[in-house]
């Protein structure tokens, strides 16, 4: 299979250099990262070891593949939007955190799917990349029920090595990855802990009710969630990645913009349509804001 992923950060350059072993895989990203990979290619350490030769390009327009793999921040999304609506792809798969799949749809041709993906990725240095735990991706339809592109697009994943699901319940996935995002990364950032510590101390119930939050707000726009369940999520991605630091933490510690409107804003967003309160949501994503602000890291 042809593949393109778009956003060679951590995660899209792990997902892409592991199905790089079996596919006909393009990396679009930056430079230096690319040009080291275009030199000697691209590593991959810790929990996998590969060496794999990707086309790797800084410049992801007019460009042609059976697959389309969206891995940038969320707040890249309508630029990536732009640049694949140049292309011709008969799949579109997000992996993004946020709810960025209707951004997708909004200005592309192509079967958007909806993804998830939990191997943990850490970008080492330009060219390698370090896997810190091996999970799954799961794929499906944006809207839930069978869908044969996700069937192929999971299959494609398991030829290359990696953990795939071809999943009929997307809505409810989706959102319960959001409660995970919504649960660990802010309270993770705030309190300057890896997501394991962030469960367990006094930042865990700002994180369990992030969730139930999260849980509510999927169930007024129609997504059966229940607050149970987005918290076990919560508890066991935190548990899983104990000795991890989420992406937004990551982001706070090294003075970068967060992708706080991606899972605090959609989260507050849906509620308010709904009249459904969620002040923890509110008040992490105010905070996380304030943050930003104050470093000239916000646009508007
Ligand atoms: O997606 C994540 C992130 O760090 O952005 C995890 C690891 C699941 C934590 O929410």
């Amino acid at each position: 299979m042809e593949v393109l992923v778009y956003g060679a950060g951590a995660l899209g350059s792990l997902v892409g250099g592991l199905l790089a072993r079996e596919h006909d895989v393009t990396l679009v990203g930056r430079d230096p990262h690319m040009r080291t990979i275009r030199e000697d290619g691209l590593r991959i350490d810790g929990a996998v070891d590969a060496r794999v030769t990707p086309r790797a390009l800084t410049d992801g327009r007019h460009r042609a593949a059976d697959l389309a793999l969206v891995t940038t921040k969320a707040y890249d999304t309508d630029a990536a939007a732009r640049a694949l609506a140049t292309g011709e792809y008969d799949a579109v798969c997000s992996l993004q955190n946020g709810l960025t799949e209707e951004r997708l749809v909004a200005a592309l041709d192509a079967t958007v799917l909806a993804g998830t993906a939990t191997y943990g990725a850490r970008f080492a240095e330009p060219g390698r990349v370090t896997c810190t735990g091996v999970g799954e991706v799961v794929v499906g339809a944006l809207s839930g029920g069978p869908s044969p592109a996700a069937a192929r697009v999971g299959a494609a994943f398991e030829a290359a090595g990696i953990e795939a699901v071809a999943a009929e319940d997307m809505p409810v996935r989706r959102f319960e990855k959001l409660a995970v995002n919504a649960g660990i990364n802010g309270p993770s950032a705030l309190a300057r802990t890896e997501n394991g510590p962030t469960l367990d101390g006094p930042a865990g119930e700002v994180a369990r009710e992030a969730a139930r939050e999260t849980a509510a707000t999927a169930r007024a726009v129609g997504v059966d969630l229940a607050d149970d369940r987005a918290v076990a999520a919560v508890e066991r991605v935190a548990d899983d990645t104990a000795a991890n630091r989420s992406s937004m933490c990551e982001d706070v510690a090294n003075g970068r913009r967060t992708e706080v409107d991606a899972v605090y804003g959609a989260i507050a967003d849906r509620a308010e349509r709904h009249a459904v309160a969620v002040p923890t949501c509110r008040t992490v994503g105010s905070l996380i804001r304030g943050w930003e602000a104050a470093r000239g890291l916000r646009q508007g």
